[in-house]
């Protein structure tokens, strides 16, 4: 990482180097002791710990509100001539998770804190406790967000995270009677002591209405409905220097107050209705796209995010440069996923209209400025809208489209000429009269918006998130651009921060590293490859187990807690956590639990490993397949684990409302980590890395990031199987039949027989029937095919359990191999390929 960026960035970070620890601990002593004090004095009775934790997270605020002070500062004195730009992260998610013990961590006064908690009576983990998750995100894209963040701070890299500052997160999940419920997650109902509040910080945005052209032919939006972007900021700090990021939150207000006539006349709920409008821009995350109105409100949350943030940009940037010219030169901004991809057409709208720049000059500099990453692959996932709809919202910003699209596509058609089959495909414009072969909602006769295709011609970068799934990227989904702009394409592989992911969630293991191979690590994560020597040392491989047991007996204590299932400690914990979908194939976990479920009962004296499986994850709330999942992992769970013939050699749960802070237990106390997604499918993932970080083996696919980490600490310590892309695509050009594998597979057939019997629901053969037939029928994941080698790869499994010793120095190869996944490569990298100056070429 000795690049000349890297050297760049060193001297932001040499200026603010961390001061002692003990120097902050008065002023955070005297602060927090104030708060509490407030809060105390305000809430009354209010519950002890509740207290402390917002005492001490408005006393950190503060101590980071200096830091960030100082960041804004240095940052603006940087001039024009940094060859660092500042990075503007535009997401529609950050899962933040709880913010209190990194901040304690950043500032090294957890041990100050711990002492003033104890002073009351309380322990510092019960009132970390007592924090609500920012859980603003849907999965694994919305946590990359918030690991970049952490890592913008700790590499010094001069940042903004723009984002929507959502009322209710994503939705809590509780269980009845085995099936997923829906409740919203009020996270903020006891205020927010992280946010600062920025009421100066204020942009107008409008929709509808319409465009208006002027005298000398310059065009004007005249939106029909304008609302207030306000600031929220969110403070994110350094590890080991003073530097902070900021995550920006947008908060929509109306314009206008009430309408005092119609509120005089009584029609008090009238006489605010466009509050409410203005409001609902930020109750929830992702609303359900299923209903019209579902869609339109997201499209407005996205133009919404993208106009205030841009704006408050631009400002920035006239306040320290002066001028536009060097716009694209000094800032970078970053489409994370499609959800922000409305930013090239506003930036382009705000420079032509309001800032009076010309088409050309305008376009240099969004060219510039762009770029954007892709998560999915999966065509139906391909962000697309509706040009109606679009009109309707932002008709300026549909102009700016075809006018982007006609450029592009006379660009195109000299460069191939006669192609007319190539101009239909690349287009910005879905025509809605192929059969939607670009996916998304294509294919039904109406015209759309292709956002992947109006990111991919603004950018001057994209890229994919691991090296296969950006391989596939320019082969499948963009292989017609990939072949127009072949510069254009990177790929750059996750990362998760180590702050949170190791040392936060892994105190003990985080110790036990300190002592063997020093801190080194914690500033420098590919530091872990000084334990490959241990790998053999059998000393170490015990100290190994016994922090994995202490974190597995927090976990069986949870789950005793939670669910009242009783579970062996030193049985194998074979754990599967994130959002649940068809691709992640939970359901070939299920069946494969069901299979040794069958053979324990056919031969309950075969000397067998004990396992508790672990399930967690949410289902989205229209996702009727996915919620069957659930269900069935309740039925199997009931019957198993009160099976008496099966005793304590296998038990299945499923904790309820998955979430980062749920991670953060369940993480540390793994011995397995499922990662089998069928071949191609998983753009990525990062749980998988979270695992083997903190000592569990994999059991995964040949899939995502899954290579790259067996390429980083050996094939041979991860346990691979099942079909590769190359056989998964072989497989369906010859006509895949699921049945051939469940007809020549007794086992599997067992297990598809009892489910579809109703074994597991009480009798009720009907309550899988779509299920089962989904798997009989396309069993488009490919679980029947993937079965037998799965079960096999379990069986490898067992008998390496068996030996701890052995198990135990693959747990330290693969723990040393860990380093290239730390978030701060991550961004290294995206400073190297994406947002350098460099890049511009
Ligand atoms: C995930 N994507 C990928 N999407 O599935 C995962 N999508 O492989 C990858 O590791 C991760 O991104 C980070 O790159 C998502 O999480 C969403 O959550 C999402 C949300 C809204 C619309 C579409």
């Amino acid at each position: 990482a000795s690049s000349a960026t890297a050297q760049d960035l060193a001297p932001a970070k040499a200026s603010l180097t961390a001061g002692a620890a003990s120097a902050a601990s008065p002023a955070l002593i005297a602060a927090f002791g104030q708060a509490l004090q407030r809060e105390r004095l305000i809430a009354g009775t209010a519950d002890g710990p509740q207290a402390l934790m917002r005492a001490a997270a408005k006393a950190c605020r503060e101590l980071l509100g200096q830091r960030w002070a100082q960041t804004q500062a240095a940052d603006a004195a940087r001039g024009p001539a940094a060859a660092v730009r500042r990075v503007h992260y535009l997401s529609m998610e950050f899962l933040m998770g709880r913010a209190l013990g990194n901040a304690l961590a950043a500032l090294k006064l957890d041990d100050t804190l711990r002492a003033a908690f104890a002073a009351e009576g309380q322990s510092l983990p019960d009132v970390l406790e007592r924090e609500n998750d920012a859980a603003l995100g849907n999965g694994g894209l919305g946590r990359l967000a918030a690991c970049f963040l952490d890592s913008f701070a700790e590499l010094g890299l001069p940042s903004f995270g723009y984002g929507l500052r959502y009322q209710y997160g994503m939705f809590k999940q509780s269980i009845q009677h085995g099936r997923q419920i829906e409740a919203p997650d009020d996270w903020m109902a006891l205020g927010n002591a992280w946010e600062i509040p920025r009421p100066e910080l204020r942009y107008p945005v409008g929709f509808g209405g319409r465009v208006e052209v002027q005298a000398h032919g310059a065009r004007r939006w005249l939106p029909q409905e304008q609302l207030v972007a306000q600031a929220y900021d969110f403070i994110v700090p350094a590890h080991h220097s003073e530097r902070v990021s900021t995550l920006r939150q947008w908060q929509a207000q109306a314009l206008a107050p009430i309408d005092f006539a119609v509120f005089c006349q009584g029609e008090h709920a009238a006489a605010a209705a466009h509050r409410v409008q203005a409001d609902a821009i930020n109750w929830v995350l992702y609303p359900d796209d299923s209903t019209e109105s579902g869609r339109l409100l997201r499209l407005k949350q996205e133009a919404f995010l993208v106009s205030a943030s841009l704006q408050d940009l631009i400002a920035r940037h006239l306040r320290e440069f002066g001028s536009l010219d060097l716009l694209g030169r000094a800032n970078a901004i970053h489409l994370n996923d499609t959800h922000p991809a409305l930013a090239p057409a506003e930036l382009m709208r705000l420079l032509l209209d309001e800032h009076a720049v010309g088409w050309d000059q305008a376009w240099a500099i969004t060219r510039q400025a762009v770029s954007y990453t892709n998560h999915t692959l999966m065509p139906e996932a391909l962000e697309t809208w509706p040009v109606r709809m679009v009109e309707a919202l932002l008709p300026r910003h549909l102009e700016i489209v075809y006018e982007i699209n006609h450029r592009f596509l006379e660009e195109v058609k000299q460069r191939f000429p006669g192609d007319d089959d190539l101009l239909r495909r690349v287009s910005l414009i879905d025509e809605g009269q192929g059969q939607g072969d670009h996916g998304g909602h294509g294919g039904h006769g109406e015209r759309r918006v292709r956002m992947a295709a109006l990111s991919i011609v603004a950018s001057h970068r994209v890229n994919g998130v691991a090296a296969l799934h950006s391989d596939l990227m320019v082969q499948t989904i963009f292989a017609d651009y990939a072949r127009i702009f072949p510069e254009r394409f990177h790929n750059v592989t996750n990362g998760v921060t180590p702050r949170r992911w190791l040392q936060q969630a892994n105190p003990s293991l985080s110790a036990l590293l300190d002592r063997r191979i020093g801190p080194a690590w914690r500033k420098d994560l590919d530091a872990l490859a000084d334990l490959r020597p241990l790998a053999s040392d059998r000393a170490f491989g015990a100290e190994l187990q016994a922090v994995k047991r202490e974190n597995k007996q927090r976990l069986a204590d949870r789950i005793q807690r939670e669910l009242g299932v009783t579970v062996r400690v030193d049985s194998l914990f074979d754990v599967q956590i994130k959002r649940i979908h068809e691709y992640k194939r939970q359901l070939l976990n299920l069946l494969h639990v069901i299979s040794r479920y069958q053979a324990i009962v056919a031969n309950p004296q075969a000397g067998w490993v004990p396992r508790t499986v672990v399930i967690a994850g949410k289902a989205a709330s229209a996702y009727v397949m996915a919620k069957s999942v659930i269900q069935l992992a309740h039925d199997v769970g009931r019957v198993i684990n009160s099976d008496p013939r099966v005793g304590d050699r296998l038990k299945l749960v499923f904790l309820p409302n998955y979430g980062v802070s749920l991670a953060e237990t369940i993480i540390p106390a793994a011995d397995l980590s499922e990662q089998i997604s069928t071949a191609g499918t998983e753009a990525s993932g990062t749980g998988n890395m979270k695992f083997a970080l903190n000592g569990a083996l994999t059991i995964g696919t040949w899939d995502g990031a899954n290579i790259e980490m067996a390429q980083a600490f050996g094939e041979a310590n991860m346990f691979t199987f099942g079909l590769r892309t190359d056989e998964v695509e072989a497989l369906k050009q010859q006509g895949y039949e699921p049945r051939h594998h469940v007809e020549k597979n007794p086992p599997l057939r067992a297990v598809i027989d009892a489910i579809a019997r109703g074994d597991f629901s009480l009798g009720d053969s009907g309550r899988y029937r779509a299920l089962i037939d989904k798997l009989l029928g396309e069993d488009v994941y490919l679980l029947m095919a993937d079965f037998a080698d799965y079960v096999k790869a379990q069986e490898r499994v067992d008998a390496l359990f068996r030996d701890p010793q052995a198990w135990a120095e693959r747990v330290v190869l693969n723990i040393a191999g860990m380093g290239m996944f730390s978030s701060d490569r991550t961004i290294q990298d995206y400073v190297d390929r994406v947002w350098s100056v460099k890049s511009l070429g």
